[in-house]
């Protein structure tokens, strides 16, 4: 309880801060006038609280703050304008429901149109903000809640509410629509309280048990592992997969590297064979763990470890499960590989059929890396630059501890295999849709500053990101990015799906392509403008002179875009 004036606008900030919010970013609008006063008086006093970031873009908002929360695991506040605002950041929204991010989405709207007594909120509320049904109905399928806040005596408590939603499990966005009239109203809270850390539910000691005792008891076990972002849960796969000599796919739908590559357990991206003959499938925090479908595990048990395995906001999804483990993943792998570990020190070594196992699999793992040794090698022969030598380049050149955030289409499953990243945390390709790497890369740069973090994108994606809000906010926030084009001058994976639904069509036979065109320019002259480098890479030999100077400018404080003239992947 606090004796300063406390209106609407405070209850919110207060409420951020209970929340232990650490940005509040926003695209502005009218709506926020309260809340803008109420961090003027954070300032003026010196107070503990949230940062305020205003963003040129409702994408860049909310992938800004994705991109934060999927480093940090900590939930971030966005602040939107209205419906409209909603709507202009509605690809981000899905993209965090889909990637299982916390973050506390909040927009206003009138609900007195002018006529009130004391409050003026403007002719746009009624001329353009104007929503039947309300603003939440507009993006309802987004969220994992969304509601209006009835009154003011309850919006701080609804503010604290709908945070504590959005990060207990299933984690996902949480959405308050608050009217203007209610911000601008006077609401002492009965009680200020800082909210409790959402709780880390773990599954039952007797689950563990039996799926242990499934594991042990397995001839030809295998993992598939989607999105472990947590740096225990991405350990304690590792040491699960040890004990057992697992070998652990990467689902070709994975979002982070989940596991590491280098490690000879690590079995690569396609499970489509081992998933026929497998008997036993530990399907980790991975929500469609193989495609096609009819590849699917026949014969195998399957238990899935995830959060909630069954995602609600999925029209469909084919887990085939026999057991759940459900809780915090990472809990849950550490519970399993303690229960594994356990067995085995009381049973005596694996035996025989688990060390014959280990010794294949680091033989195929070792094949496989001579395979990927001979590749670069034959990317590095033409002068022209294939997209193996760019990936290849980049591992010589950046440091070892590079961030990498991908939004590439037809080169990503080249950069899973060829890039060199290392350990939980250093690959991200969290999108829902074209437009969100760079947004996504600058919340990892606001995560970590002391990292270079590096935007693989195409050129199309490229022109999809609202770059010119980007770049202000990377040149102003002094997030430096590294951004490597992989300019393939065109729209390929569009001529791709029209190969692949019509191989003999008319788009085949005479090269007409039409969704392949790009409206292409010098895409490094647009961070010029912004203090930025830029630089255009037509020849191999010009690579790792031209990443080089990109690296003095970022260290310098300045966003780099280095424009690489690619050729096509066969
Ligand atoms: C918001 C959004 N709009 C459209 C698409 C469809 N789409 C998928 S890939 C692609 C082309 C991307 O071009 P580029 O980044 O150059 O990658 P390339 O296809 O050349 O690999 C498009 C338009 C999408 N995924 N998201």
């Amino acid at each position: 309880m606090t004796n300063e004036p406390f209106d609407g606008g405070e209850a919110i900030l207060q409420g951020c801060r209970d929340l232990g919010i650490d940005y509040v970013v926003s695209s502005p609008g009218s709506d926020w006038g309260s809340v803008w006063e109420a961090l003027g008086r954070q300032a003026e006093k010196g107070l503990a609280g949230p940062t305020y970031l205003n963003c040129g873009h409702e994408l860049l908002a909310v992938d800004l703050a994705a991109g934060y929360t999927a480093m940090t695991g900590r939930m971030q506040a966005v602040l939107l304008h209205a419906g409209v605002g909603l709507l202009q950041g509605a690809m981000g929204l899905y993209g965090a429901r889909l990637a299982e991010l916390p973050m506390l989405v909040m927009s206003g709207e009138s609900t007195s149109f002018g006529l009130g007594q004391s409050f003026e909120p403007g002719a746009q509320w009624y001329n353009n903000h104007n929503v039947a049904g309300g603003l939440h109905a507009l993006v309802h399928p987004l969220f994992k809640w969304a509601h209006r806040v009835g009154s003011v005596s309850i919006l701080y408590e609804s503010v604290l509410r709908a945070g504590q939603i959005a990060a207990s499990i299933p984690v996902g966005p949480a959405y308050l629509d608050i009217p203007l009239e209610l911000m601008a109203a006077m609401c002492p809270p009965t009680r200020i309280r800082e909210a409790p850390p959402a709780p880390r539910l773990q599954p039952s000691i007797a689950d563990i048990e039996r799926v242990a005792d499934m594991l042990l008891a397995a001839k030809r076990p295998m993992a598939i592992t989607g999105s472990m972002r947590s740096p225990d849960g991405y350990d304690a796969l590792i040491e699960l997969a040890e004990l057992l000599a697992l070998p652990v796919f990467e689902s070709g739908s994975s979002d982070v590297g989940s596991f590491p590559r280098e490690h000879p357990l690590h079995a690569g991206f396609d499970s489509a064979a081992s998933l026929k003959d497998a008997d036993f499938v530990l399907v980790v925090r991975s929500r469609t763990p193989w495609y096609p479908l009819a590849n699917g595990p026949v014969e195998a048990n399957v238990v899935v470890i995830d959060e909630m395995p069954f995602k609600p906001h999925m029209a469909y999804q084919d887990l085939r499960a026999d057991a759940l483990l459900c809780g915090d993943a990472g809990a849950s792998l550490r519970m399993l590989a303690d229960a594994v570990h356990a067995a085995v020190q009381r049973e005596g070594p694996a035996g025989r059929a688990v060390d014959e196992r280990r010794a294949h699999l680091h033989r195929v793992h070792g094949q496989a890396c001579d395979r990927q040794v001979a590749a670069i090698a034959a990317a590095r022969e033409t002068p022209q630059l294939h997209p193996v030598a760019l990936c290849a380049a980049l591992g010589d050149t950046l440091p070892a501890d590079t961030i990498y955030v991908d939004e590439t289409t037809v080169h990503l499953g080249l950069n899973r295999r060829y890039l060199a990243y290392r350990g939980a945390q250093s690959y991200l390709a969290m999108r829902a849709g074209l437009g969100q790497g760079i947004g996504i890369a600058l919340g990892v740069k606001l995560a970590r500053r002391e990292r270079l973090v590096a935007c693989l994108i195409g050129d199309g994606a490229f022109l999809y990101n609202p770059m010119i809000a980007c770049f202000g906010m990377a040149r102003d926030a002094k997030l430096p990015l590294l951004i490597v084009i992989y300019n393939n001058h065109g729209y390929r994976a569009m001529r791709d799906s029209q190969l692949a639904y019509y191989p003999d069509g008319i788009g085949a036979r005479r090269g007409l392509f039409y969704g392949e065109p790009i409206h292409a320019i010098d895409y490094e002259a647009l961070i010029r403008p912004f203090g930025g480098f830029g630089i255009g890479v037509h020849e191999r030999a010009a690579l790792a002179p031209a990443l080089e100077q990109a690296l003095h400018a970022v260290a310098d404080g300045r966003t780099a875009v280095v424009n690489v003239h690619v050729t096509d992947v066969d």
